[in-house]
């Protein structure tokens, strides 16, 4: 009985110290395990920021203010939003290789950088 009573008491130990370390990962440790979205603003035919920096993993969402459509498309085409329309966001997943420069398919010489950086 006591045996039972003692492995049961560890047990709970045990429990009790992973949640507490589950519960302790804070500051960047937390934030490299929640999925992160970064936001880019299309206002007035410019990238906000226009240049971005972003880790494999995470999310690029652009969203469209101008009445204007744009995209946001990868120099080499190898990725691409499609046509965002007026208050319409669009999003793309970073990856390794992702290509860092991408322009506006409507409008050429709107063009914005991302920065990826490899953990
Ligand atoms: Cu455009």
């Amino acid at each position: 009985m006591s045996v039972f009573a003692s492995r049961r008491d560890f047990l709970i130990r045990t429990m009790a110290t992973g949640v507490a370390m589950v519960s302790g990962l804070t500051g960047s440790h937390a934030a490299k395990r929640d999925p992160v979205e970064h936001h880019i603003k299309i206002h007035k035919f410019k990238f906000e920021p226009g240049t971005l920096t972003v880790i494999p993993g995470e999310t690029i969402t652009w969203t469209n203010l101008d009445i204007a459509p744009h995209t946001a498309t990868a120099r080499d085409e190898s990725w691409h939003t499609g046509s965002i329309t007026k208050g319409k966001s669009k999003s793309v997943m970073v990856t390794r290789d992702m290509t860092r420069d991408y322009y506006c398919e409507f409008h050429p010489e709107m063009i914005g950088s991302l920065i990826v950086l490899h953990e």
